[in-house]
């Protein structure tokens, strides 16, 4: 007789920061864990899952994870969405750790085995100024890292996309009911960046690899003009030029400039990227593996990419749990088109609560080799640290218009 779903319970917890957690036990007593976890709106998934997903999962066998992922997205009738998608990929990522602790395997061997010995990864540097960010630069290098996205503040604004004035460590969300509201200024970010960013690559010489990450805030035309000016920089990548919503008019930036595009970490299907891969018009997917709706789909994602050489490098901030970044290292060990892992890092307190085998050294990472995707929850930890309410930030123009944050 093959095992049975006895349970699916929500957990929510903020050591740090907000996080939702899936935990999926087998008639067998095996545990499977996903990461739900959707900024700002964390509630609302916990509800999708508790209210409507949970309950039918009680019965069915943990080992269809395939047909389990089809009826959940085609089952529903109402399909996509961040919410829907990023509950669905909990459940996902749950079902294929139950089925690497059934195999007694890492899942990363259930997925054809490991095509590298480690996945390259990339963290963030931030400094106010160019002075503060090549100290940044330096620290993340003296931790081994190869790989770092720079972001800076600009003049004449008070807070910008990514950066602390303080010097301390980033987290966009916000403490409170409302969302923090932030001033932005296009033209005056086109003006500083591409000389900070050439002074950056002049101090830290041609190696390192630098990305920069411009958060969907210009048009098709800014883009354009901000790639050219930044390929003397030579970056690794340039990601979210544009909100991407419209995807032809990305084949403007392609024709104009040569810096390589990463885009997608908002994106929630296959289909979303099908014509910014099938086109050629982007060189890297930013797809966040429970935010697409789990390692099933992300594997479908990463397999088209590879037919039109477009790379798979996953999203991989501290807003996506540890479960979903030990997910996306088990992928990226074992497909050949995986480009680098953004590891952002956590407070220690999320450490403390989501054990993992996953470790970093050296400017990369590894799953490690515990059965499934070698996560343990401190349950009774994570129930020291309720749900606080915490919002993204929101961007509103000099003349008060909102913009894309
Ligand atoms: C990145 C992202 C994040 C997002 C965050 C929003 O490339 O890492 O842009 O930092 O801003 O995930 O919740
Ligand atoms: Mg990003």
């Amino acid at each position: 007789m093959s095992a049975t779903i006895v349970a699916a319970d929500v957990l929510v917890t903020s050591p740090g920061r907000n996080l939702v957690t899936l935990k999926i036990t087998t008639s067998d007593g095996l545990v499977g864990w996903g990461d739900a976890t959707l900024n700002g709106r964390e509630l609302a998934v916990a509800s999708y899952l508790r209210d409507h997903v949970c309950p039918i999962l009680v019965g069915r066998d943990p080992a269809m994870v395939e047909d389990t992922w089809q009826y959940l997205y085609r089952g529903v009738y109402w399909r996509r969405g961040p919410v829907t998608m990023a509950a669905i990929g909990a459940v996902d990522l749950a079902l294929w750790d139950i089925k690497g602790k059934v195999c007694g395997q890492p899942v990363y061997q259930l997925l054809g085995g490991r095509v590298r010995d480690r996945i390259l990864s990339y963290t963030h540097a931030t400094g106010w100024d160019v002075a503060a960010l090549l100290d940044a630069v330096a620290a993340q290098r003296e931790r081994g890292f190869r790989a770092v996205r720079v972001q800076t503040g600009v003049p004449g604004l008070e807070s910008v996309y990514g950066v602390t004035k303080d010097g301390g460590a980033y987290e966009p969300a916000g403490r409170g009911v409302a969302p923090v509201e932030e001033t932005w200024d296009t033209a005056a970010y086109l003006r500083y960046l591409p000389g900070a960013l050439a002074e950056v690559r002049a101090a830290v010489g041609p190696e390192l690899e630098l990305l920069h990450d411009a958060h969907h805030r210009l048009t098709p035309n800014q883009a354009a003009r901000l790639g050219k000016a930044l390929e003397p920089v030579d970056l690794f990548w340039l990601e979210d030029v544009t909100p991407a919503e419209n995807q032809d008019v990305l084949r403007r930036v392609r024709e104009q400039t040569t810096v390589p595009l990463a885009i997608g970490e908002v994106f929630t299907s296959v289909w979303e990227f099908q014509q910014l891969i099938t086109e050629q018009l982007i060189d890297f997917v930013r797809a966040a593996v429970s935010h697409v709706g789990g390692i099933t789909p992300l594997r479908r994602i990463a397999a088209l990419a590879e037919v039109w050489q477009v790379w798979l490098a996953p999203h991989g901030p501290s807003d996506v749990s540890p479960i979903a970044l030990a997910a996306a290292t088990h992928v990226g060990l074992a497909t050949p088109n995986f480009a680098i892992q953004e590891y952002m890092g956590y407070p220690d307190r999320v450490h403390e609560v989501f054990r993992h085998a996953w470790t970093y050294a050296d400017g990369h990472l590894h799953p490690g080799d515990a059965p499934g995707l070698g996560i343990e929850v401190d349950e009774a930890l994570a129930a020291r640290f309720p749900y606080e309410p915490a919002y993204l930030p929101v961007a509103r123009r000099l003349d008060g218009t909102l913009t894309d944050w």
